[in-house]
């Protein structure tokens, strides 16, 4: 989608801060951080929200956060644990309509988390 920001950030022409990559998704920082680290992991294939998502490329999505959540973890010895946020629809608060899921460490239980 030649408009999406995403799109955009998957295809190298707007910069981002790289977590992890491969065929299926692109995790990067999120340019807001929510507390330090904040990552959004993101499926190549521009999909709009969950509801757009068809079995197999859900699969192939989810079942990388594990990885990529260890990967955020092992980064920074002192994030103790992790929310997983993934906002659909406008009334949900999503605010880029190219899907993706938030990985946000968590460092203690009043951490500063907007
Ligand atoms: P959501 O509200 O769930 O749709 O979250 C969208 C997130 O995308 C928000 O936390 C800020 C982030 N974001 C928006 N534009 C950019 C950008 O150009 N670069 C990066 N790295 N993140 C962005």
């Amino acid at each position: 989608m030649t408009d999406c920001i995403f799109c955009k950030i998957i295809a190298g022409e707007i910069p981002s801060y790289t977590v992890y990559e491969d065929d299926v998704v692109k995790a990067f920082l999120d340019i807001s951080q929510g507390t330090p680290g904040h990552t959004l992991v993101v499926p190549k294939k521009h999909v709009k929200d969950l509801f757009a998502y068809d079995e197999d490329l859900a699969a192939a999505v989810f079942s990388r956060l594990p990885k990529i959540a260890r990967a955020v973890k092992k980064s920074n010895p002192a994030i103790k644990g992790m929310n997983i946020i993934n906002n659909n629809g406008e009334v949900a608060y999503q605010s880029v309509f190219h899907s993706h899921i938030h990985l946000v460490p968590r460092y203690t239980d009043q951490d500063d988390f907007k």
